[in-house]
């Protein structure tokens, strides 16, 4: 017989998954959010946080808790929608799990176990935002964040982010690969694999980083190629999404979901931060890359793509958005998973048309106030005199 708060939990967690999730009334044309994150830490099943044995816990108290999941890669495999969920446990200590959905929206439920690395790197103690690719090999790889302390400080928060690799072909039996290695920068974090070979070679987004935190001279989004995916290494990294003084992406940004291969470019959705004084500001921006040559930027909408709203905007980290996986279904709907916070997982749905009138039709950021109300201003002309004449 289990504790009767067993069943008084797990009745409340059914409702929970069972909730359908609705497109709230916002508007900007370009996507719909909705009213339900598709995931937060009550969706964790009851056998990942209790004993279930009343002998060994009478009173039915959580023993190993989860606080946040968030950051999570996604994937269409068989028909369903799956997202490697990046789960932090109240220790701290971030792994993955696959949660999957039927319709992508809502009932996201977890499998029975979350994944398990081969442990492959003894110094490594964290791992986290995976990005998920099909790649044309015929494989799927997961490119993650994988941290170390480091050695060389008595810091006690000082660290070492690398691009940790692995593959799978059912994202149940996973093979490690060496982490990437990138000549010219010592520390990587979102990095994301792209999902066609470019001149025949492995072709990766980087973000080059002169310490844990701050990217310093960087740059920005980094691009380089590879031969051998099993030992990657890169040696040049080519700066294509670069950071600019007033505007999102002032502090630093960072490369999201992998690129989705629209009619007329690949669809890249990457976050940019900029400092505040309330602290670091987490936002979504797009663009547009060459279907010839990714690493060719040729669309670049100003501003911002998608930001915290309402209750997205608390958690733990507040004023933060962040997404590392999206999902192009055939007919054209894209699935655009974010966190909000560090905290819990949302999405958002538009279509590879609608991501490309905005990409190509969204004026670029004239970075100049005189100029930004300029643009503004020729905007509004065009419109009233459309007003005025539809009035006539
Ligand atoms: O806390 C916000 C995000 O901070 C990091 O992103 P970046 O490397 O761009 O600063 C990541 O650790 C990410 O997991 C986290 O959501």
């Amino acid at each position: 017989m289990l504790h009767k708060n067993y069943y008084i939990e797990a009745e409340k967690q059914r409702k929970i998954i069972e909730r359908k999730n609705e497109k709230t009334d916002f508007y900007n044309g370009i996507y719909d959010r909705y009213k339900y994150p598709v995931l937060t830490r009550d969706f964790i099943p009851l056998t990942w946080r209790y004993d279930l044995n009343t002998e060994t816990n009478p009173d039915f108290m959580e023993r190993l808790g989860v606080n946040a999941v968030m950051n999570s890669g996604a994937i269409k495999l068989n028909g369903k929608y799956l997202i490697v969920v990046r789960v932090e446990g109240n220790d701290r200590k971030s792994f993955f799990a696959v949660a999957e959905s039927d319709n992508g929206i809502d009932n996201f439920h977890f499998w029975d176990y979350p994944v398990v690395l081969p442990d492959t790197c003894p110094e490594e103690t964290n791992v986290y935002d995976m990005r998920l690719t099909q790649h044309e090999d015929g494989w799927i790889y997961g490119v993650f964040c994988s941290e170390s302390k480091d050695t060389t400080t008595n810091d006690l928060s000082a660290a070492v982010a690398e691009a940790g690799i692995v593959r799978t072909k059912d994202l149940k039996t996973w093979e490690r690969l060496d982490n990437l290695k990138t000549l010219r920068s010592p520390q990587q974090r979102n990095v994301v694999l792209h999902p066609e070979f470019v001149d025949g070679k492995y072709a990766f987004y980087t973000r080059p980083m002169d310490g844990f935190i701050e990217t310093g001279s960087g740059g920005g989004i980094g691009f380089g190629l590879c031969e051998d995916i099993e030992h990657a290494v890169i040696d040049e990294e080519k700066i294509i999404s670069r950071r600019v003084y007033h505007t999102l992406t002032e502090s630093k940004n960072g490369a999201g979901a992998v690129p989705i291969r629209g009619k007329k470019c690949w669809i890249n959705i990457a976050h940019g931060v900029r400092n505040t004084a309330a602290g670091l500001r987490y936002v979504l921006y797009a663009f547009a890359t060459d279907l010839n040559d990714p690493s060719k930027v040729i669309a670049q909408p100003s501003g911002v793509f998608l930001v915290p709203f309402g209750e997205e905007r608390v958690g733990d980290v507040s004023n933060v958005v962040f997404t590392n996986g999206a999902i192009a279904d055939e007919d054209g709907k894209i699935f655009i998973y974010y966190a909000s916070c560090d905290t819990r997982m949302h999405v958002a749905t538009t279509t590879i048309n609608k991501m490309e009138d905005y990409l190509f039709n969204t004026p670029e950021d004239p970075l100049r106030s005189p100029d930004c109300v300029k643009q503004r201003c020729e905007l509004i002309a065009k419109n009233l005199e459309l007003l005025q004449r539809e009035a006539e």
